[in-house]
């Protein structure tokens, strides 16, 4: 069984926070989401919230220094395997995370663009988030997702620890198969 940190890698709507979720509540890693933490943030009206509202709403990713910082402070001193859902989305934030904890294993989910864009707009009919509501939007994340997030999927390969499920599959065939790879990856 693989004990170590864990990054759950896709484009925007691929299964992350699902699958983050149900890892977490049966092995006991800490979850850390991205999305949700800087979503927080927002709320709080802290000043990181105010400087990335407009960022978020309109489906633009936050700098890099922003998000790293957030990042070190919230896993700084926490004991046990951590499960990084939304992060690194950038070549610079993985190379970051690099020097403030050891990932031993990357999930990446392959979706479709037209799933993508299926399941936005599904979630976004109760998520009320802004994020989720036009095409115009939903596109503009999937492409700053392949310009931005993709080329982290080179990134891990070449480090061998990049593990491929197809996303495509329903919420629990997804979970079965990344269980499986938890229990035989080294
Ligand atoms: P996130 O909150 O990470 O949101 P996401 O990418 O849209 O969703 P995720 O992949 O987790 O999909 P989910 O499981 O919910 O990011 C939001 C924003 O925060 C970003 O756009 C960016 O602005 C900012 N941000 C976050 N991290 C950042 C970073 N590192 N750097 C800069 N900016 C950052 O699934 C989606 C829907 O599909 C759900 O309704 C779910 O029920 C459904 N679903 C999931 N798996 C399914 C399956 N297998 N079959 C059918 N439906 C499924």
């Amino acid at each position: 069984m693989y004990n170590g940190n864990i990054v759950l890698l896709g484009a925007p709507g691929s299964g992350k926070g699902t699958l983050g979720k149900q890892l977490a509540e049966k092995y006991g890693y800490t979850l850390i989401s991205t999305g949700d933490i800087l979503r927080e943030e927002k709320r709080s009206g802290s000043e990181i919230g105010k400087k990335i509202n407009d960022i978020l709403g309109k489906g633009n990713l936050v700098p890099d220094d922003v998000v790293n910082d957030v990042i070190k402070n919230k896993i700084e001193g926490i004991e046990g395997q951590l499960i990084l859902d939304g992060f690194p989305r950038t070549v610079p934030q993985g190379e970051f995370l690099d020097t403030i904890s050891e990932i031993g294993l990357v999930i990446y989910l392959e979706v479709s663009d037209n799933t993508i864009r299926e399941r936005i707009l599904e979630r976004g009919k109760t998520s009320g988030r802004e994020d989720d509501q036009s095409f115009e939007t939903i596109n503009r994340r999937i492409l700053q997702y392949k310009l931005e997030t993709k080329p982290l999927i080179e990134f891990y390969e070449s480090k061998k620890i990049l593990a491929t499920i197809d996303g495509e599959k329903s919420i629990n065939e997804v979970f079965n198969r990344v269980e499986n790879i938890i229990k035989l990856w080294k």
